[in-house]
């Protein structure tokens, strides 16, 4: 039987690129903290998420760094490199797009791909995913899990009962025995407070929520309603495809405070060509960009711009944000994070051809392998 959808997810994603650079890491239990799931960096002592090795003492995301310290004090703790997992990510979404024909983004380390279709293209749709966990661990050298099954909540089912590493199908004929057994807390959708009103209400399996329908509905209104067309197997509302992504960002703390105008200058280049080949990549057009300085005393600036043109290269872009910079700049104190951001989006773009070239280079060789001279400069002195 022909299963379209897959559903893939990195695993321990902050701690598999964390291991992934530096090797001594493998194979340890790795705690990543300092960092939370929008990428800003914090220092509020929660994990962001744990290695496997670490996950078997017990340490899970959002846990407390000091409880985590008492159940696994020999673990290695370190803080999160967000730049970094957003190149990853970025690597995984181009070798996804490579092989499927529709890729639904539905976080940073997770996404749906649909083949529906493609039945004489990929007649075998396992060995395809085969195929793409290979690509995945050997160019950008992370784990990644995935479910394949004929819906998405299917999928997502699968993906998580392989975990980590797996590979797991279910097909429609299978859901009574793999799926309908499971409890509640499997079930996508289900949170803890939904998981109280439910037990209290003794339905504790998947299956419970399909057979006391009408039950779950009094109980939950349309959440119940779309429990249970989930449990049912069918994709709900949830899984609709989203519009348009509403902006496309990247910021980075500097190494050090600087008050050196070169050096921000070619960091922000750095920003600009990340967020303009982004946006190519999702052939968008934006009508807006948007500059964010922090300062060392944690004070931000933050200024935008409407623009007319399109553009058409990241060194246009960056003309842009650095007329805004030179705005917004306080010379006096030293620079702590920068961020450039773009929204206001339309489909379809005309750039260089030059441009999309460059586009197609990083994604075969990543996205480092072309970059602007300054860039590269500014490797050197970071
Ligand atoms: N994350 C976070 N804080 C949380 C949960 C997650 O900062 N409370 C970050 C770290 C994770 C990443 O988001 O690495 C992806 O989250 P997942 O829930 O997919 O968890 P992992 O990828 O870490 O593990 P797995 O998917 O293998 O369970
Ligand atoms: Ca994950």
């Amino acid at each position: 039987m022909f299963l379209p959808i897959a559903h893939f997810d990195l695993d321990a994603f902050f701690a598999s690129v964390e291991q992934k650079l530096n090797p001594t890491l493998r194979g340890k239990p790795v705690i990543v903290c300092g960092v939370d799931p929008q990428g800003h960096n914090v220092n509020r002592g929660v994990v962001a998420t744990a290695s496997y090795e670490a996950r078997v003492f017990g340490v899970k995301s959002g846990m407390p760094v000091w409880q985590a310290r008492i159940l696994c004090p020999r673990g290695i703790y370190v803080g999160g490199n967000f730049s970094a997992y957003q190149t990853h990510s970025e690597m995984v979404f181009e070798i996804m797009e490579k092989f499927a024909p529709k890729v639904q983004h539905s976080n940073m380390d997770e996404g749906f791909l649909d083949f529906s279709g493609c039945e004489d293209l990929y007649p075998n749709i396992k060995r395809l995913c085969k195929k793409i966990k290979y690509e995945v661990v050997s160019n950008v050298g992370i784990p990644v899990s995935i479910g394949i099954s004929t819906s998405r909540v299917l999928a997502k089912i699968a993906c998580q009962l392989g975990k980590p590493n797996g590979l797991f199908a279910i097909k429609q004929s299978d859901i009574k025995i793999i799926v309908h057994p499971l409890l509640i807390d499997n079930l996508p959708g289900v949170g803890p407070k939904t998981q109280i009103i439910l037990e209290k209400n003794h339905i504790k399996t998947i299956g419970d929520i399909v057979k006391n329908k009408n039950m779950v509905a009094k109980l939950l209104g349309k959440h119940g309603n779309n429990l249970y067309l989930s449990a049912s197997g069918i994709d709900n509302i949830w899984y609709q495809e989203k519009g348009l992504v509403k902006s496309i960002s990247r910021s980075i703390t500097l190494s050090e405070n600087s008050k050196n105008f070169a050096h921000i200058s070619s960091i922000l280049l750095k920003l600009c060509d990340e967020v303009f080949y982004k946006l190519l990549a999702d052939k968008l057009t934006a009508k807006c960009v948007a500059i964010t300085l922090r300062y060392a005393n944690f004070t931000d600036k933050q200024k935008s711009k409407v623009i007319t043109c399109s553009l058409t290269s990241p060194v246009e872009l960056y003309h842009q944000v650095i007329e805004l910079f030179n705005q917004i700049w306080d010379k006096q104190n030293k620079v702590r994070l920068v961020g450039v951001k773009v929204r206001d989006f339309k489909r379809g773009a005309n750039y260089h051809k030059r441009e999309e070239i460059i586009l197609i280079l990083k994604r075969k060789y990543g996205s480092k392998i072309i970059q602007s001279a300054l860039v590269l400069d500014s490797h050197q002195t970071i």
